[in-house]
């Protein structure tokens, strides 16, 4: 079966956060919108940014002024941080100077809502905003994934990869980086066809991700049936096991293939290490991780060699 990807997102199916330190402004926002989205209010910016990083909602909506943490200070917060910093941000205020109207928007606002509410504009400006992220998510997915398999493609590892090699040296973590490669592939499709070649790219490449442990970890479709792993704040002990557990899973899932001397479908894994404040480079990491893979290659295949 091909993987679905997500294309058909409604409202109702969105998460907005709604961020204030006064209750009853918390009760009238949610009022206004639980019947267009799901709603999720906290009463300041700490709270905020934990459920953000945790649950990415599709847009946040904050009061300006709040005791420990300014909504603006909220808001870039958000955009200084990769995983957040998509999350659209729309003020709610009972300030309305044109200063402060122009900091909120300097610091990456979307939208400026002022206080008291007009419940018909505001909930129509909600849903411009979550209808625009829907179709932001859209593009990033048609832009960053594999039509066939749903993985990451090259444009994303091209685009994102410095910035994980960035994150890692900041947090002074490692950087896992191992390239999988079917075995016997081109047996496969002369024995199977190709539209059961392509069948069983989709399957594995599930399988693959489900057999990667952390949320940061990436599947990056970079060739015909060849894939990279990242994974980051992953030294080479925990890779090793993920890796195993990927062979595993592989050989788990039995796809038949007469043309392979195991008679099922397996892979071969290179894996290599990037570490911080080392002189290589995350280019020369995966060129290092492929004279692995092909060192798996030539010792038999269906292994890990790091
Ligand atoms: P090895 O064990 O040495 O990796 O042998 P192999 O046959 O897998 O390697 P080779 O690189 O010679 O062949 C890769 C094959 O993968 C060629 C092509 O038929 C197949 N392939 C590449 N992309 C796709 C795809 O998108 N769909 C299908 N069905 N097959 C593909
Ligand atoms: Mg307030
Ligand atoms: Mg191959
Ligand atoms: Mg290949």
């Amino acid at each position: 079966m091909i993987l679905k990807q997500d294309t058909g997102r409604t409202l109702n199916a969105c998460t907005v956060l709604i961020v204030d330190d006064q209750p009853t402004s918390r009760l009238i926002m949610t009022s206004l919108l639980e019947d267009i989205t799901q709603c999720h209010a906290v009463a300041g910016a700490s709270e905020a940014l934990d459920y953000c990083a945790a649950q990415l909602p599709d847009l946040v909506i904050s009061d300006v002024s709040m005791p420990e943490m300014s909504g603006r200070q909220l808001c870039e917060a958000l955009r200084s941080n990769q995983p957040t910093a998509n999350i659209p941000v729309m003020f709610v205020t009972g300030s309305d100077s044109d200063e402060e109207q122009e900091k909120c928007w300097e610091a990456g606002g979307v939208d400026f809502v002022t206080k008291p509410i007009n419940a018909t504009t505001f909930r129509n400006r909600v849903k411009t905003q979550l209808n625009h992220k829907i179709k932001a998510d859209l593009l990033e997915q048609l832009i960053y994934t594999d039509r066939l398999t749903g993985a990451f493609n090259r444009h994303y590892l091209e685009e994102r990869l410095p910035f994980i090699v960035k994150d890692c040296e900041r947090e002074s973590q490692p950087l896992s980086l191992a390239l999988l490669d079917i075995d016997f592939f081109k047996q496969y499709n002369d024995e199977y066809g190709h539209l059961t070649g392509d069948e069983c790219l989709c399957r594995l490449t599930r399988a693959v991700n489900e057999a990667l442990l952390r949320p940061m970890d990436r599947v990056v479709r970079v060739g015909g049936e060849e894939f990279l792993l990242l994974m980051p704040n992953t030294a080479l002990n925990g890779a090793e096991i993920v890796c195993n557990r990927v062979l595993e899973a592989v050989r788990r899932l039995h796809i038949p293939h007469i043309g392979s001397p195991f008679k099922e479908i397996t892979v071969s894994i290179g894996l290599a290490l990037y570490q911080t404040g080392a002189s290589e480079s995350a280019t020369a990491v995966i060129a290092e991780a492929d004279k692995h893979l092909y060192r798996a290659k030539s010792a038999g295949r269906n292994q890990l060699v790091f």
